[in-house]
């Protein structure tokens, strides 16, 4: 058995989930909460990142890394285009946002989320009990700083730069799939799954697992209008529709708890 130890929401976690259900892949999820997730993860890699999929007793991290491994284990739907062209395109695509992009964005998400503490705790908490949501609430105003800091974000300066990622990506998938529909030539790959999960953190595609917990804090809702009717995230919305197929509880196709 597999097991998958993700947090709910997050980019790179939604990659690996996203690639983990359109191949069918039997599976169990733990969904940690960020802050706590410290010591069990880094027992696990050696470092802190999640998403980690523990595969006959060994941790790995990395979500490309961990859908590489998928794509050799379990081949189909293929996630790679076969024409070598192709490929390398699709590979540079879920590279530029693993590498720049999504990070940049990803400031942008977290500073307007930790606004709203509650709302935080409710996104990051989805699942678990309603006393542990309210405990955790209780200390991310403490442990914001930390929040911040781990994810670059130092001032007004760094969230412009995200707002700039966050309209440079959705300028990017707009243009590119214009003629196809898709980000490398004609069929879904890892670039859209990856371009797709980087900008489910913004355009929140409702039935999906990144939509967002109800009722929305303010601040974040305002975030969500700025790009919603941008050509960009009506093409999230659109690939989250054709391809994505799961429903919004993260249980997938096995079982999924929150410890
Ligand atoms: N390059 C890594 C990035 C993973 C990453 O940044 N994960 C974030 C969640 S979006 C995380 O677990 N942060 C907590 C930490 O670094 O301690 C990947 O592709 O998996």
């Amino acid at each position: 058995m597999l097991t998958l130890i993700q947090f709910r929401h997050s980019p790179y976690n939604e990659k690996v989930r996203w690639a983990l259900d359109i191949k069918n892949v039997v599976h169990e999820r733990r969904s940690l909460l960020p802050g706590p997730h410290l010591g069990t993860v880094k027992a696990l890699t050696g470092r802190t990142t999640t998403p980690v999929l523990i595969a006959d007793g060994v941790a790995m991290d990395g979500s490309s890394r961990v859908i590489r491994w998928l794509e050799e284990r379990y081949p189909e739907p293929k996630l790679l285009p076969l024409d070598p062209e192709l490929r390398s395109l699709a590979l540079e695509i879920e590279r530029r946002f693993d590498d720049d992009l999504t990070p940049r964005i990803r400031r942008v998400v977290l500073d307007t989320l930790l606004r709203s503490p509650g709302y935080f705790a409710a996104v990051f908490g989805e699942g678990a009990s309603w006393p542990k949501r309210f405990g955790y609430a209780c200390v991310v105003p403490f442990a914001a700083f930390m929040v911040k800091k781990g994810n670059g974000i130092t001032g007004p300066s760094s969230l412009e730069d995200g707002h700039r990622a966050a309209i440079e990506a959705l300028d990017y998938v707009a243009e590119r799939s214009s003629t196809t529909g898709y980000l490398a030539g004609d069929i879904f790959s890892i670039a859209d799954l990856a371009a797709a999960s980087a900008l489910a953190t913004i355009v929140r595609p409702v039935d999906s697992p990144m939509s967002s917990p109800r009722p929305v804090a303010a601040p974040f809702q305002a975030l969500v209008d700025t790009y919603s009717g941008h050509a960009g995230a009506r093409w999230v919305r659109r690939i989250y529709k054709a391809h994505r197929g799961a429903s919004h509880d993260f249980d997938g196709p096995t079982v999924s708890s929150h410890r």
